[in-house]
């Protein structure tokens, strides 16, 4: 008797204590943020776009099946340091200091993952870095050097930087793995940063990939060709697919029929650094194609739509890698049991451009590159299959995990919000928010995007154009959901503008915005920009 009492006094213990454990466990879930580069939302099967019906991504997508889709998901700065910026602080560009690409990242500062590891976790970052400096906050930390390459990337670990053989996304992807299984402290709740370099430019599928969508005529949007009128900053950017791209590095576009030397392709280190064995599957694959398009001879309209076609084609193979590499680490999750108690998230540094207006590329604060895709499947707490349209950003990212991992009190200096409420169906929609802060500053850079800022409500957006320029522009989303009516001068609309200006002047306040955010670059500069770029 007195040792059926010891067991079952053992037994009662013992549960008391796996009860204890499961509930610090519940109030700390493991998080891993999953980051792809320039992942349009067009571009995944879950926001059922007619592109991604032709290039499905189902791996993505069981992530909003297992949990929740986020429609309105925006970035505050569509550019890629600086969201990766906005992410690690909870703060906006002009606070966190980090306002354009090339800007430098005070890591001295207090960050997301610093405020984990006070809380327990163990911490680490994989893959694209990109804000000049080191991680800082990172238990372990294996990111990419710079902007990255497809094949055959470098990295930089502890401060060395190596070249790895290989595929990127693959590379990135088992790496996350093995610091699941292996390299983590399983005593800690874990937060690990996944951030992919696909499907960055130049588009390079993986080997197993690239005729993947040969036989697939993708749909181009119907403002492939717009004029872009009464949009003076749309007109003037370098970023339309049949004028800007690169007909060698950006559309695999050979010089001639029969040689699979490529055209114009100034920087040829992305090929370069391919092994010879992987240069002859890649040139095997495009060869024909590439023959092809010379035997057509293609003009004009024509052109431009083969162009589209390319481009969509190799973008959504790039994508294909990212899909099977996010479907391992589900995997990994579910055979491990670790899947109930683990935020995974799905998102984007920006939006992209899939041809609308004409443009590949970012920046601006029309709908395509402001908004982001955004998934987010949490067992414990999220209602699987839902979706939800509250306006959201990529500056609530911080206070969200905070908040899960019980560090509210860590929140205060933020300037986001958690999304609890919104992900555990606990508030109205209209409730959460009902206007987001916009403001891009890379100008004169890359593809020529203006300096712009403005606001955005669930049905109208109002921006402001300057530097060389001074324009303001307004849409109703409603009645243009593609964004090709200005209608700032409409008097139709003087009221909502008059409101949406006062709303700005507003959110400017509450956010700290100074007229100091607002400067000028160089005139001189600029225009030579215009000509470096052109
Ligand atoms: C590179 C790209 C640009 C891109 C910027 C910023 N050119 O310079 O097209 O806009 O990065 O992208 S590339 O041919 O060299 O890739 S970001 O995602 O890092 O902000
Ligand atoms: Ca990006």
């Amino acid at each position: 008797l007195a040792y059926l009492l010891l067991v079952l006094v053992s037994a009662c213990k013992e549960s008391a204590k796996e009860q204890v454990t499961a509930e610090v466990i519940s109030k700390q879930p493991n998080i891993i943020f999953i980051m792809s580069d320039d992942h349009a939302y067009q571009a995944i099967s879950a926001y059922d776009h007619p592109v991604s019906k032709l290039a499905p991504t189902p791996n993505i997508d069981r992530i909003a099946e297992n949990g929740m889709r986020m429609d309105r998901a925006y970035v505050t700065n569509s550019i890629c340091g600086p969201s990766r910026a906005v992410i690690l602080t909870g703060k906006h560009s002009h606070i966190n200091g980090f306002r354009q690409n090339g800007d430098r990242f005070n890591g001295d500062q207090p960050t997301l993952p610093k405020k984990l590891k006070e809380l327990g976790y163990t911490t680490s970052i994989l893959g694209k870095w990109h804000l000049d400096g080191y991680p800082q906050g990172f238990d372990y930390w294996n990111i990419i050097q710079d902007q990255g390459n497809y094949y055959n990337p470098n990295f930089i670990k502890d401060g060395d930087t190596t070249q790895v053989e290989g595929y990127a996304t693959d590379i990135i992807t088992a790496d996350a793995i093995k610091w699941l299984d292996k390299q983590r402290d399983t005593s800690k709740p874990f937060f690990m940063m996944v951030h992919h370099k696909a499907p960055h430019r130049n588009w390079m599928p993986a080997l197993r990939h690239v005729n993947k969508y040969d036989s697939v005529t993708f749909p181009l949007p119907e403002t492939y060709f717009a004029d872009n009128k009464g949009q003076q900053a749309a007109q003037e950017q370098l970023q339309t697919i049949y004028t800007d791209m690169y007909e060698g590095h950006d559309l695999k576009m050979t010089k001639t029929q029969g040689n699979p030397q490529l055209a114009h392709n100034p920087w040829t280190t992305d090929f370069d650094r391919m092994t010879p064995q992987q240069r002859k599957t890649w040139d095997a694959a495009y060869q024909p194609k590439n023959d092809a398009f010379h035997k057509a001879n293609l003009h004009g309209e024509e052109l431009a739509v083969w162009k589209g076609q390319r481009y969509l084609q190799d973008y959504m193979a790039t994508i294909a890698a990212v899909d099977e590499g996010v479907g391992s680490i589900l995997d990994y999750l579910e055979a491990n049991n670790l899947d109930k108690n683990t935020i995974v998230v799905y998102t984007s540094d920006q939006g992209f451009y899939l041809g609308e207006k004409g443009f590949f590329d970012k920046r601006f604060m029309y709908e395509e590159s402001y908004r982001t895709p955004l998934l987010i499947q949490y067992p414990n707490s999220i209602k699987a299959g839902t979706t939800s349209d509250a306006l959201v950003q990529n500056l609530d990212f911080a206070q969200t995990f905070l908040d899960y991992a019980n560090g509210t009190n860590l929140t205060k200096d933020m300037q986001g919000q958690s999304l609890r409420p919104v992900l555990e169906q606990k508030i109205g929609e209209a409730d959460f928010r009902s206007v987001l802060y916009y403001h891009y500053y890379d100008f004169p850079a890359f593809h020529m995007v203006k300096k712009h800022y403005g606001v955005s409500t669930k049905r109208y957006k109002l921006m402001h154009f300057y530097d060389d320029i001074d324009a303001w522009e307004f849409y109703d989303l409603k009645t243009d959901p593609s964004e090709i009516h200005n209608k700032i001068d409409d008097p139709a609309y003087a009221d909502v503008i008059l409101r949406l200006h006062k709303q700005l002047d507003s959110i400017q306040n509450v956010y700290g915005v100074t007229q100091k955010e607002f400067e000028q670059a160089p005139k001189e500069r600029v225009a030579k920009e215009y000509q470096n770029f052109r």
